[in-house]
């Protein structure tokens, strides 16, 4: 088990301007899609060895992630000592095997969503394409069948209903980021808006 606050106090670990929920709000742009898990598939494509197309029975047999974490929102709200399981990063990074030159990712979701972040943000222990949260499959809402969590950036980095994970040399905005979002998104900096 990866945990990215061990030791820390509660006041300790909240960023500043977040305030601590005990519920867990749904925030998306638009609406819950509808999956067909038959015809779901991940997409791992750009600047890599291997490209390929993952049913979500192989991702599942990637799976073994267990990271316990806090999410930040930037609109403000925290939720503390969530656990979530599923693929770590670093086996799609293994499996992909990317190029030298490439530093960055798109992350593409159902509707054309998007979120771009840097591979070293991603490429990390605590990062993975979690399929449960706190014992259970994740709710619709929540992104099932497969969501994203970067527990060390905001929460909007964190892609429901992932379907595609593209590697490239140059950083393209995503959906909030070209919406005034920061590039970035490190909630301890407050990169709220860019
Ligand atoms: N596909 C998709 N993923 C998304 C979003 C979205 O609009 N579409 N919104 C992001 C934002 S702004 C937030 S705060 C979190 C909210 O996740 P939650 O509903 O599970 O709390 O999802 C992120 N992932
Ligand atoms: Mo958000």
């Amino acid at each position: 088990m990866t945990d990215a606050e061990s030791g820390l106090t509660a006041a300790s670990r909240l960023p500043p301007g977040q305030v601590v929920t005990r519920k867990w709000p749904v925030l998306h742009y638009g609406t819950t899609p509808r999956i067909d898990l038959a015809r779901w598939r991940l997409t791992i494509s750009g600047s890599v060895e291997n490209p390929e197309s993952l049913d979500f029975t192989q991702v599942e047999s990637l799976s073994g992630a267990v990271v316990r974490c806090d999410i930040h929102c930037v609109t403000r709200w925290s939720r503390l000592d969530n656990t979530f399981e599923g693929v770590p990063f670093t086996a799609i990074v293994a499996r992909a095997r990317p190029h030298p030159d490439a530093r960055f990712v798109t992350v593409h979701a159902e509707f054309g969503f998007t979120a771009n972040l840097r591979l070293d943000d991603l490429d990390r222990p605590d990062v993975l394409l979690a399929t449960r949260h706190d014992g259970a499959i994740l709710t619709a809402d929540h992104g099932w069948p497969l969501r994203l969590v970067v527990p060390h950036l905001y929460f909007w980095k964190s892609v429901k209903w992932v379907r595609g994970i593209e590697f490239g040399d140059v950083e393209r905005p995503g959906f909030w980021e070209r919406n005034g979002y920061h590039m970035r998104g490190d909630p301890w900096r407050e990169e709220r808006y860019g």
